[in-house]
């Protein structure tokens, strides 16, 4: 682990709710960041400073708040803009979530474009926001659903992508980074293949928004979707990118307010982007969170957070590893975001998440909305520990150890229970 990738811990300090101890004396140690991320102060304060001095609806009133509030949900979408890399405004669609934009592009963009026998080309480590979309739009148009197959040690098997990227496949969805495996995955490589058989290509940026630079040209991917709250932001917000051409040529999701040109006695016509999709008075003040997350997170740069993740993903593997009985799932650190998900041979993974919890240290147990993975895996369950770039190598040395403990309690004792 080289030190000089780390974070100062004084960034701890923005970040008013680690400050705390849990169930007495334990101080806290969050490390269930790719469910929901914290907040620093200056996320908190942009929101509460908008709905103290400048809240009002947005692109409607002739009045100075609504100029006030429209004016900075619209700098929160020109942030979005640029820390994507995306070539214009209007390609940035704000959304409730990740979920909210892998189904926006399913139903409207899905249902114009699948017919019968075309096929969609999905793998078993995405999230079932980025299954079951799919999965309704075949039912709905017969489209055929197949997936790339993982490697032994979790990553996407490109070797025989030929077989399954065909030019009946329309689109290609797929996770930047799984949120079970830690994976990064070829997201270039994968859109470059997927244009030359004509195939669209939609990127899950959930779980690599926050930690890992994002650059959609660069990418060249066509659709890509995030969640506020998984970046220091709020929740209840999140971004739908799209390229211009595709996202003119869809129509508009949800019906209402704002999304509408004109609307006459049985017909209406649409507004132009983003506003299409945004039917509804939006998530004002969420996006203002969002601005102002981005804000923070380029200030200490993209590239630094990977960094530090990187180191303390290395160490929580090299100090996981040599527990026994441990089963670390998903590829080596250099190949992977930082979280690590595990199974012990015992306890079960919800016994374990309990026990790390009574130390003040708070994982994820369960099938993580990988349900699919988990069965490819032959397992039901897996504990997981993510990290963000507040937290440190103590703290990552505290899960190895209260791990340790942990199994050390459960562990066989060779003796055999005598017959009563
Ligand atoms: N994963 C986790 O603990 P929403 O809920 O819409 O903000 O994000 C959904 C989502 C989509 N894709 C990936 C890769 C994700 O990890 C998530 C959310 C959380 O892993 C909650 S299940």
């Amino acid at each position: 682990m080289t030190a000089s990738a780390l974070l100062p811990e004084s960034l701890r300090q923005d970040f008013p709710i680690l400050a705390q101890h849990v169930h007495g004396d334990k101080p806290l140690v969050f490390l269930d960041n790719a469910a929901s991320s914290q907040r620093p102060e200056a996320v908190i304060k942009a929101m509460v400073e908008s709905y103290a001095c400048d809240y009002a609806n947005v692109h409607r009133g002739i009045h100075v708040l609504s100029e006030r509030s429209t004016d900075a949900y619209e700098l929160a979408r020109s942030k979005v803009r640029a820390f994507l890399g995306a070539a214009y405004e209007h390609e940035i669609i704000f959304t409730s979530g990740t979920t909210a934009g892998i189904n926006l592009v399913a139903r409207s963009w899905g249902d114009a474009n699948l017919r019968a026998g075309d096929e969609i080309l999905l793998n078993l480590m995405e999230h079932h926001s980025n299954l079951v979309p799919w999965f309704q739009l075949a039912e709905r148009t017969g489209a055929v659903v197949r997936h790339i197959p993982l490697t032994e040690d979790g990553r996407l098997d490109l070797y025989d992508l030929d077989e399954y990227l065909t030019p009946r496949t329309r689109i290609v969805a797929v996770t930047a980074v799984s949120n079970t495996l830690g994976t990064i995955n070829p997201v270039r490589e994968l859109a470059r293949a997927a244009h030359d058989v004509g195939a669209v290509v939609l990127v899950d940026a959930a779980q690599s928004a926050p930690h890992l630079r994002t650059d959609v040209q660069e990418l060249d991917v066509d659709f890509l979707a995030l969640s506020g709250h998984k970046m220091c932001g709020p929740t209840g917000i999140g971004v739908l990118y799209g390229r211009a051409e595709l996202l003119e040529a869809m129509p508009p999701m949800f019906g209402g307010g704002s999304m509408i040109n004109r609307v006459y006695a049985d017909r209406f016509t649409s507004a132009d982007l983003p506003a299409k999709f945004e039917a509804g008075t939006p998530p004002i003040v969420g996006a203002i969170g969002l601005g102002a997350a981005i804000d923070y997170l380029e200030a200490i740069g993209l590239d630094r957070i990977h960094a530090h993740e990187q180191a303390l993903v290395e160490r929580a593997w090299e100090g996981l590893s040599q527990v026994e009985g441990i089963r670390l799932l998903g590829p080596r650190p250099e190949l992977r975001a930082g979280l690590v998900s595990f199974v012990l041979d015992r306890p079960h993974a919800h016994d374990i998440a309990q026990l790390l919890d009574r130390e003040g240290i708070a994982v994820r147990a369960g099938h993580h909305c990988t349900q699919p993975l988990h069965d490819h895996l032959g397992i039901t369950a897996s504990t997981r520990a993510s990290f963000y770039l507040y937290n440190t190598v103590g703290e990552v040395d505290a899960l190895i150890a209260a791990v340790r403990d942990v199994r050390d309690r459960f562990k066989p004792t060779g003796r055999k229970r005598r017959r009563a």
